[in-house]
């Protein structure tokens, strides 16, 4: 899908798409260098609709002083994800009086539902700010793979090692390399691996099952090494093809299994292997960045930090009730003992051969040690 068909799709374009007199306009940036042809004509017509858009309405021009941010994320406010992003946004209303807006469009909607394309979009300026998943950016920054790595994160101690050390610094370096500010991290979760069809308690259970996998090529050669058939697809698409019996499985956090109901799609087994997390990160653009005053830049930083680690909290404790809950509901629920997982983590080293160079070797040094000391 091109992104002429984003603002086609995604109803009447944000309020802050229609400042066209504000300085970080998306539909003004210059700031890419190779962007798609159909990202520039989709921002010409856009543009046409935003400057038609304030002359037909006089009332635009009083609320011009107050500015109005996009954020963009996956998952909506009935998911610990969404509600990250709106407890940024009410901070900042609080702290700011209301001078600074940040409003939230969930649902990849800013990208159609294409979230592997949110990161570009952000870049580009068609968004302003996201909290998004590693996952759905590594495409663009491979140092996120990092986090994709099977087993290198055995607990949540693991990830705050990397997250909060050195390694969440060079990622963070790597992400502002490639033109987004990095400003605080939130928590998807631990992804545990569900099916339709049976008990997943050594590799081999996963031996011709077709699991739905999104973001890099990591996923396909994981799940390739552990005999499964990945298939690439977006969240929006995973439901519908879970249901119709299309893919056999999936993997995401248990927050995620929960508040779907992926149960109610079939998925009568899951395995708690917590291969790996993805962490999220808030971020901006670089040009709407630059626009802001120092004032705004550390309101904007401390609200995300306070609301990242508000959302990590919140998620890692609703995690007990989230799993008593599916149990609940009938899932068949497999918890691995320790034989277990190193049969899992021998059958996906060949993951890290292909992936370290990809990633950085020094990265994945960095990280490992990171971890080790965690321990
Ligand atoms: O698509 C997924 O699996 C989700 C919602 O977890 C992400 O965006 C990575």
């Amino acid at each position: 899908m091109t992104l002429t068909a984003v603002h086609a799709n995604a109803g009447p374009a944000p309020r802050h798409l229609r400042h066209c007199t504000s300085d970080h306009s998306p539909a003004l940036s210059q700031s890419q260098t190779a962007r798609p042809r159909a990202a520039a004509t989709g921002r010409s017509a856009l543009m046409a609709g935003v400057l038609g858009l304030a002359l037909l309405s006089p009332l635009m021009a009083s609320d011009a002083e107050a500015r109005e941010l996009s954020v963009s994320t996956v998952l909506s406010d009935a998911f610990p994800w969404g509600q990250a992003a709106e407890k940024w946004a009410e901070l900042v209303e609080e702290r700011s009086g209301g001078d600074l807006t940040l409003r939230v469009y969930p649902n990849a909607q800013l990208v159609a539902g294409d979230q592997t394309k949110e990161f570009s979009a952000m870049r580009q300026g068609l968004i302003d700010l996201a909290v998004g998943s590693t996952i759905n950016w590594s495409p663009q920054v491979p140092e996120l793979n990092l986090f994709s790595l099977p087993f290198l994160m055995p607990d949540h101690a693991a990830i705050d090692a990397l997250t909060q050390g050195e390694s969440g610094k060079q990622v963070f370096a790597a992400i502002e390399s490639k033109g987004i500010k990095p400003l605080a991290w939130g928590e998807n979760g631990f992804r545990e691996v569900s099916n339709s069809s049976k008990s997943i308690t050594s590799p081999d259970d996963l031996k011709g099952l077709k699991i739905r996998v999104v973001g890099s090529p990591l996923f396909q050669d994981t799940f390739t090494a552990l005999g499964a058939n990945p298939t690439q697809m977006s969240w929006a698409d995973a439901k519908p093809a879970l249901t119709t019996g299309a893919v056999d499985g999936q993997e995401n956090p248990l927050s995620v299994f929960d508040v779907a109901r992926i149960d109610q799609v079939g998925q009568s087994h899951l395995t708690l292997w917590h291969y790996m997390a993805d962490p999220l990160i808030f971020a901006a653009n670089q040009r709407v960045w630059k626009s802001l005053s120092e004032q705004e830049r550390t309101l904007l930083t401390e609200t995300a930090r306070e609301a990242g680690a508000w959302e990590i909290a919140m998620s890692r404790e609703g995690n007990a009730q989230r799993l008593a809950d599916i149990e609940a509901r009938g899932v068949n629920v497999v918890k691995l003992d320790e034989d277990a997982m190193q049969a899992f983590r021998d059958a996906t080293q060949s993951v890290y051969e292909s992936w370290t160079p990809k990633i950085g070797e020094a990265l994945v040094e960095t990280a490992r040690a990171e971890v080790e000391a965690s321990r």
